[in-house]
């Protein structure tokens, strides 16, 4: 089998099918996926159980293809650009607007769009190889987050990008606005050479996360990720995080916004990644008065729909108590008597905020009234 030609086709399919970078790894047993089982044994993944699955002999199924594919010898990684051209959440100074996560500003699910692609590209693959004699049993999977891989390590490994210290991949051209899908395969394709890292002694992600969710550099406990919190967790906020959350409603940005790769990160061109209307810095009043099914309608085909419709209200609340805009203490009364728990629960929370924030803006003036007065 001309494993060489068979490479190439993958590349060009993957280029036709309008992905903006394709590499090719061998499903290896990586270093760096040494780290998962410790990040899984210290709890770094919080609820996200399915993270934690095992196999019959109790090994965790995502610390190694092996594991989860011992059939599987290369792995083709596909990345696309998720890019628009709006602002920065670091650039948001509006105290009436919220912050929706830049890759869920549309109306497609990125796992349909992107899983799509990678379907085109899977089935030139195989009517490639199948025109050529065959010497080992044909089989592939196509996966867009929800498999059992460590996408990250592939991606890396496949020369699509590094693993940035925010541990996000970042290609050099591109920046690391980009959503990874992956075609494990049986056949040997030949690898392309690992991406090398380039954050240098750069730290400013380390730096900007509200929340101090990174342990180390390429290390991040999810559970105390804006991401994580405003998107899988469910029920009760940690109180000690909830400032760190700013007016973030779902996902967080803040690590790659500030990223220096990111500054002239090109807009995608997938059409199904434009921007909508409204979601960008949404109106937190908006997000408050929003009834189920708004809510419904709305996210219909959004990631968003994942927070559920009491996860986004709680999230709502919170963000309006980090405003500190006292115009929202109506919406946050008539939060805290809503029949779920726990957005009424953080609606409190948020009241008692906007009145702490007061106290300071006060105690501030005060301040400054008195050394005017010296
Ligand atoms: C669970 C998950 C999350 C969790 C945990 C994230 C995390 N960093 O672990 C939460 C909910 C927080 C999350 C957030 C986000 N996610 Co997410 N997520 C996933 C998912 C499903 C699994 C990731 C996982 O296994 N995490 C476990 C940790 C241990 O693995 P990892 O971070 O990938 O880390 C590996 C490397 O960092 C490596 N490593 C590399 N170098 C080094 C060096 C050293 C010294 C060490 C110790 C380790 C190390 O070790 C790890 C493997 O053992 C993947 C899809 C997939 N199947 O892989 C998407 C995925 C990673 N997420 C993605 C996206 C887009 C996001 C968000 C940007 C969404 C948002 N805006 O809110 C944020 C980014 C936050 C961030 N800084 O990571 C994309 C990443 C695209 C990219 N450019 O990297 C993915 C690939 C989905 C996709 N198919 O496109 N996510
Ligand atoms: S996504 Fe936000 S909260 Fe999560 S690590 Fe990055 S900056 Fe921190
Ligand atoms: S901000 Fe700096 S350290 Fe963080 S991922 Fe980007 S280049 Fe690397």
């Amino acid at each position: 089998m001309d494993v060489l030609k068979l490479a190439n086709v993958v590349k060009a399919a993957a280029r036709e099918a309008g992905f903006d970078l394709c590499g090719i790894s061998a499903a290896g047993e990586f270093r760096e996926l040494e780290y998962f089982p410790r990040w899984i044994a210290e709890g770094r993944a919080g609820e996200m159980s399915y993270l934690a699955k095992r196999d019959d002999q109790g090994r965790l199924k995502r610390s190694s293809l092996a594991v989860a594919a011992p059939w599987a010898r290369s792995v083709v990684v596909c990345a696309i650009n998720y890019n628009s051209p709006q602002p920065y959440s670091t650039e948001l100074t509006d105290r009436s607007r919220g912050w929706i996560s830049r890759y869920a500003w549309t109306n497609t699910d990125y796992h349909e769009a992107v899983l799509r692609r990678l379907r085109e590209v899977e089935a030139k693959l195989i009517a490639q190889a199948s025109a050529q004699p065959k010497e080992i049993e044909l089989r592939t999977w196509c996966y867009v987050d929800t498999g059992p891989v460590v996408e990250r390590v592939f991606a890396q490994h496949s020369g699509v990008g590094w693993v940035g210290k925010n541990t996000c991949i970042i290609n050099q051209g591109i920046g690391s606005w980009l959503f990874l899908g992956v075609i494990l395969t049986s056949l040997d394709l030949v690898p392309d050479l690992p991406a090398p890292d380039r954050c240098g002694t750069c730290s400013a992600c380390l730096d900007a996360c509200p929340t101090n969710a990174f342990i180390a550099p390429y290390q991040l406990d999810a559970t105390k990720c804006i991401s994580y919190l405003t998107i899988e967790k469910r029920g009760e906020i940690p109180e000690e995080l909830r400032e760190g959350m700013g007016r973030n409603i779902f996902g967080c940005d803040i690590c790659q916004d500030v990223c220096p790769w990111n500054r002239e990160a090109p807009v995608g061109r997938a059409p199904e990644f434009a921007p909508r209307e409204g979601l960008q810095a949404p109106s937190l009043k908006w997000m408050a008065e929003m009834t189920v099914d708004e809510f419904r309608e709305t996210f219909r085909h959004s990631p968003v729909k994942r927070a559920k419709f009491s996860g986004l209200k709680r999230n709502t609340a919170i963000a309006m108590g980090n405003s500190g805009n006292l115009e929202f203490a109506g919406h946050l009364r008539k939060l805290a008597e809503d029949d779920d728990e726990s957005v009424a629960e953080h609606a409190r929370w948020a009241l008692g905020e906007l009145e702490r924030r007061r106290h300071l803006g006060e105690d501030e003036r005060t301040d400054m009234q008195k050394s005017a007065q010296k």
